[in-house]
């Protein structure tokens, strides 16, 4: 045995050891990292409530909020054909224990269509005491995660006191936190000794490994094959007959302990969106323009109200960023990455009375365009946006229309 060998061998293992046993953490979430216009025409969403937000290990946190597909979606980012409701955090912090979209079970993937309205409702129990961005995200098949707002949650406690425990269908109850993990750690050590015998034969063994042995391979050419000695045959046949008895063992093992298994659930299902409501108001946008010194995108817009009472918008919503009209909503942030501007919407004229059409100027401004990167968008090769604006009436309901068309900048201040 060479000690050079044996260093590299070394080295070689606590690469392996470090990857095993320490991931990386992940410390961003990509929030922003997304070009503006698919984060501006691919998920809406918006009345996300997460709650409680200060919990200890093993409580619920419940998700809920709409979610709408834009009807603007990019022709270059995959459509919600496959798409899989989940929760966005940094790592298994939380476990899922049940979600919904209007009602149905969203253990498998489903298809949404665009424009229409869903909602959802996810439950997860706090697992790593922590405090935790937790943000719904839509993953969508070839598009990648597509993330709403997050919410800070902090988990207190210890995370030994962590219990997930379920009942299976034929009557155990199991801690899904600890079930099976003996099994997997004797495996792992069975595979890893059987790789380590083989890799101690040839490296300390046989020496010369690698460069020298090619070298040999090309020189001898026809012959190489007299390289191969009659114990590297007889070991590379017990460690393939060894290899194939544990398949074997370890099938008919599993086989006797667990005789009622069923495979996991790889089905779609069907989910249909909330009924549209009654339409009451008709926007018909003339012309967006984003002004650069300002951070403020103005949308010149005529409106025409089709219902029988007076309407008013209170709020314009893109890519999670919500600007708030204060003289209709009074809306304050939750936390400091409460991406709301509660006084960012400015609207020229007053309500709109029934009937009426008119030529109304929406601005929404705040710093908050440059800072979530949104005004990235006249860079973008699709410099088309599309957000959601909200209408109220004088009940207090809310009526949400989707507006979208071309982004023209404006320089001078
Ligand atoms: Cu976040």
């Amino acid at each position: 045995m060479k000690l050079k060998h044996f260093g590299v061998f070394l080295v070689g293992l606590a690469a392996v050891a470090a990857g095993l046993w320490m991931p990386m953490p992940a410390f961003a979430h990509g929030e922003k990292a997304q070009m503006a216009f698919l984060r501006m025409r691919s998920i809406h969403w918006y009345d996300i409530s997460v709650s409680p937000t200060q919990v200890s290990v093993n409580d619920e946190v419940v998700v809920t909020g709409k979610f709408r597909p834009s009807a603007f979606w990019p022709g270059s980012l995959p459509e919600p054909v496959v798409s899989y409701l989940n929760i966005g955090v940094p790592g298994p912090v939380f476990v899922r224990m049940e979600s919904e979209v209007n009602g149905v079970n969203m253990v498998n993937s489903t298809s949404f269509e665009l424009g229409a309205t869903y909602d959802f409702r996810v439950v997860i129990k706090a697992r790593v005491p922590g405090r935790y961005h937790v943000h719904p995200v839509l993953h969508v098949e070839h598009a990648g995660p597509l993330v709403g707002p997050g919410i800070w949650v902090e988990t207190s406690g210890n995370a030994a006191d962590f219990k997930h425990e379920v009942t299976t269908l034929t009557g155990n109850v199991v801690d899904l936190e600890k079930f099976g993990f003996a099994n997997v750690v004797s495996w792992h050590i069975i595979w890893f000794v059987l790789g380590l015998i083989w890799l101690v034969y040839w490296i300390f063994f046989k020496g010369r490994l690698f460069l020298p042995r090619y070298r040999r391979v090309a020189d001898l050419g026809a012959d190489a094959d007299s390289m191969i000695t009659r114990t590297d045959r007889n070991l590379a046949f017990a460690m393939l007959a060894i290899t194939l008895v544990l398949i074997v063992f370890g099938f008919y093992r599993a086989d006797s302990l667990y005789p009622n298994t069923i495979a996991l659930q790889t089905g779609r299902i069907a989910v249909a969106p909330t009924p549209e409501p009654e339409k009451v108001v008709a926007v018909q946008l003339d012309h967006a323009t984003y002004r650069i010194p300002g951070r403020s995108l103005t949308l010149n817009t005529t409106i025409t109200n089709l219902s029988d009472g007076p309407l008013e918008i209170s709020e314009l919503a893109t890519a999670n960023v919500r600007f708030i009209n204060d003289r209709v909503l009074d809306l304050q942030p939750l936390d400091s990455h409460d991406l709301v501007a509660p006084s960012g919407l400015n609207v020229t004229g007053g309500a709109i009375a029934p009937g009426e059409t008119r030529e109304i100027a929406i601005t929404a401004a705040d710093a908050l365009w440059e800072t979530h990167r949104l005004s990235r968008l006249i860079y973008d090769p699709d410099s088309r946006f599309a957000a959601l604006l909200f209408f109220v009436d004088s009940d207090g309901e809310r009526h949400v229309i989707e507006v979208s068309g071309p982004m023209i900048p404006t320089f001078e201040s």
